[in-house]
């Protein structure tokens, strides 16, 4: 290990002249960047085949948390961290004159997730390792991860995030560990004495390989595995010149087919339904993980009847969901189990937490679709399905329409989330009020059948990524104020509290938040050539663009205070900077022109000189992991809008408070447990209730265009978008306007808008009296550690998965 600068230096300069041939001053940052990161792989390594053969040994439960997605961000400043030797290796850089942060820099954001579940599963990763505890992720290497976004005139422009060109420092390929996964061909059932046999035929063979990636705990020896799988085709060095033509244009077809599977994350489009190609990759992801944690499994022990007290298999929403056919057919077909004893081993092994309650967002596959692609699989739900209702029959006797409603398969669908509470033994919520809405609404059959399933664990961000490397000043002065020890016990964090009162611990965390300010007012300044002013409150939304997250709401609220300035342009009001960061999802036309309209307004303000500069409005491209971190730590304001009942938990709104936002917020998701935590003097709560919300959805009794007739700030606003009041964009803003107007608006933007002004208005004159401010401030940091992610992992490893913490030594 690197003890000193010196000692790295010369293995710094070493590695660069064996990777490149060069010395050093003929090195290019992004050489110099993948020499250091193989320098510290190699510091991981050792740990890594440690942690692996104590794991091997030692025969103790495994968690494998199965997702879509891992949002990971960049890591070699975290892996710095997590060793332990951030500032060694900065020093030694800086006597060889270059910046860590320059180096940092170069690594591209792996984007392989699309905002907030794909993040957290990052996040619990991170926690995992911390905590000693065995969990290793299963996903997918894409290719392309989420698209780069460009704002061209205003628009939203999406290009490929080809995320791997200069190939990634930290995985390594696995070749000796892959395995088959079949798709389509038919199945043929042989009798054989007793038995059943399930023969498989026709079937397109794709070829998995893995490539892991280390997952290093902070300051322990823990080196979990990620391990990402890549889609090939399983042929092998063949001859092209004995193929004829036919053959040859065959075999390109089917390696671009096979390859195609991990080509590229779809976003996150709930309205972009029955995409082949995206079920490929749920059941591609599933079979070679599991294929892979039962080889490893059978090597650690003897007896398949005990994998659920070995394993245990989390799936992240339903996209991993097939994972619960997919081990019942490897416990019957290959293992040679009967149905019952794979049944119950399968519902003792899986777990499953939902993210969402929007409908249009619940999975569910064309029965033909996946019968086709699947076909033993789908015989498999299909048997489940039809145990299921009969177990149900018995329960309820002639009531078809519950039985129905309550199926696995229905009206021509596999409904995923259905299939999920079936065969998991643990259902979980990521909020309080999301895990109450999903067992007295949206799962309430389910809920009624299977009471003791239904749990809730709160989501949580790992407070070393996001505080401790996002925002280095505030972690030195928390730590200068209260010892290092919130680090591995952020609850400790409370000890702030004593702080809250003092001017001069007040007066350091102003300077921080200045100094972050600064820091993003340079980059906004030097990217989009707009000058904000630090001294000015910075609002920031910054999220996936989603009707129901209700950026609208905040640009109504932009056009109205620019309306009232053009009026009087000696309103009193602190100047604001309004930041805004989103990508909408390519086919989401509604969540486009949104942009387009924030854009719209940003250009029309930032360039009238008659208001004084006293609002800024900024569209920041491509928001991602990256620009979170340098966003969020300059925050005086978090967003967190979204229509109540509407948003699971969200996690930003725990990385802004961390960080010392104040959270303007609806009674949604997690903001209902921020408000519980800080008290209603230390956050901004504004809007409709959640109930108040589902009680309009079911009974009626909401129209918009009352409120437009009523309230002339939105009349005018209204108008503002159809009268030619943004000149040539007149079109572009009609859809808005009629989803409002016309389709009554749905996400209740049109409604909340009076409270949410009056919010805001309360902000500007808090915000006045700095000193109170930033007690808010500080009770917010104080009361930020029960949302480290670290919690989360402690309540899923005691009341889900059972697992303990193993110390490496
Ligand atoms: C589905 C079908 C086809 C293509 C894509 C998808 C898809 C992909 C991603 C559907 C949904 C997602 C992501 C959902 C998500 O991020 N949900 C968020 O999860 C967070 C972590 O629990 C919560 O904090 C947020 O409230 C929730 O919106």
């Amino acid at each position: 290990m690197f003890t000193n600068k010196e000692s790295f230096k010369s293995a710094f300069l070493e590695r660069l002249e064996n990777m490149y041939g060069k010395n050093i001053n003929e090195t290019t940052t992004i050489e110099q960047y993948m020499a250091l990161g193989s320098l510290v792989k190699e510091q991981i390594n050792k740990n890594w085949i440690l942690t692996k053969k104590i794991y091997r040994e030692r025969g103790e439960k495994q968690v494998y948390y199965l997702s879509m997605e891992f949002l990971l961000g960049k890591m070699l400043g975290m892996n710095l961290i997590n060793l332990g030797i951030y500032e060694v290796i900065e020093e030694g850089l800086k006597d060889l004159r270059i910046s860590l942060s320059d180096l940092e820099q170069q690594e591209p954001d792996p984007g392989l997730g699309n905002g907030g579940l794909g993040r957290l599963a990052a996040c619990l990763l991170d926690s995992m390792a911390s905590l000693h505890l065995p969990g290793h992720g299963c996903g997918i290497r894409y290719k392309y991860g989420l698209f780069e976004q460009k704002i061209m005139d205003g628009y939203q422009v999406e290009l490929p995030d080809y995320w791997l060109r200069e190939g990634n420092v930290w995985e390594v390929r696995r070749s000796d560990k892959a395995v088959e996964v079949r798709f389509e061909g038919n199945i043929w059932v042989e009798k054989v004495g007793e038995r059943l046999v399930f023969h498989h035929e026709n079937f397109e063979s794709v070829l998995a390989v893995p490539y892991d990636i280390p997952i290093p705990g902070y300051k322990n020896k823990t080196v979990n595995t990620l391990r990402l799988w890549s889609a090939e085709s399983a042929i092998k060095d063949f001859d092209f010149q004995c193929l004829n033509n036919r053959d040859y244009q065959k075999i390109v077809e089917y390696k671009r087919s096979t390859e195609a599977i991990s080509e590229f994350l779809y976003p996150d489009d709930s309205k972009e339904e029955g995409r082949i190609l995206r079920l490929k990759q749920q059941y591609f992801l599933v079979s070679a993980g599991l294929q892979s944690i039962i080889r490893s499994y059978k090597k650690r022990h003897q007896n398949i009847k005990d994998f659920p007290n070995k394993v245990a298999i989390h799936i992240n929403d339903t996209h991993p969901v097939l994972a619960i056919p997919e081990l019942m057919r490897i416990l019957m077909d290959e293992e040679g189990l009967e149905w019952d004893e794979a049944w119950s081993i399968t519902t003792r092994t899986i777990s499953y937490t939902n993210h969402t309650t929007l409908q249009e967002a619940l999975e569910r596959w064309p029965i033909d679709m996946m019968k086709r692609l699947l076909p033993r699989i789908y015989m498999i739900i299909e048997e489940i399905n039809e145990r299921f209702c009969r177990e149900l029959w018995n329960k309820y006797p002639g009531e078809w329409g519950l039985i129905h409603e309550m199926a696995i398969i229905a009206d021509g669908q596999v409904k995923m989330a259905h299939l999920a509470i079936v065969g998991s033994y643990q259902v979980n919520g990521v909020s309080k009020i999301h895990t109450e809405i999903l067992k007295k609404q949206v799962m309430k059959n389910f809920y009624n059948y299977f009471p003791y399933k239904f749990h809730n664990k709160t989501n949580g961000i790992t407070h070393r990524r996001w505080l401790l490397k996002a925002n280095p000043l505030l972690a030195k002065l928390i730590s200068d104020a209260i010892g290092t020890n919130w680090i591995e016990h952020p609850t400790d964090l409370n000890y702030l509290l004593n702080y809250a009162k003092d001017p001069s611990f007040q007066e350091r965390i102003s300077r921080v938040k200045r100094q972050n300010k600064i820091s993003l007012s340079n980059y906004i300044k030097e990217k989009y050539h707009i000058a904000v002013d630090p001294d000015s409150i910075f609002d920031v939304q910054v999220k996936r663009l989603h009707a129901y997250k209700r950026q609208l709401l905040n640009v109504f609220h932009i056009m109205d205070l620019y309306n009232r300035l053009k009026e009087n342009p000696n309103l009193d009001i602190v100047p604001r900077t309004f930041i805004f960061g989103a990508k909408a999802a390519p086919a989401y036309f509604l969540a486009k022109r949104i942009i387009k309209l924030i854009n719209t307004v940003a250009s029309l303000v930032n360039n009238d000189s008659t208001i004084q500069g006293k609002i800024r409005v900024i569209f920041v491209e491509n928001y991602g992991v990256s620009l979170a971190e340098k966003i969020i730590p300059a925050a005086d304001i978090g967003q967190q809008i979204s229509t109540a009942s509407k948003e699971a938990s969200g996690t930003g709104n725990m990385k802004f408070m961390m960080n010392g936002a104040l959270t303007l917020g609806t009674l949604d998701g997690a903001n209902i447990e921020i408000k519980d935590e800080v008290g209603e003097d230390n956050i901004f709560i504004f809007g409709l209730t959640p109930q108040e919300v589902l009680d309009y959805y079911q009974y009626g009794g909401y129209r918009a265009r009352d409120l437009y007739q009523s309230d002339p700030r939105l009349r005018k606003i209204l108008d503002q978008l159809i009268d030619g009041f943004f000149l040539k964009e007149v079109v572009d803003f009609k859809f808005i306007y009629y989803s409002l107007l016309q389709e009554n608006d749905e996400f209740f933007v049109l409604k909340d808008f009076a409270s949410y002004a009056d919010a805001q208005k309360r902000i500007d004159q808090f915000y006045k009296d700095q000193e109170s401010w930033i007690e808010k401030s500080i009770i917010n940091i104080a009361h930020s550690g029960i949302f480290s992610s670290d919690r989360t992992i402690l309540e899923y490893a005691s009341g889900t998965w059972e697992v303990r913490p193993i110390f490496i030594s």
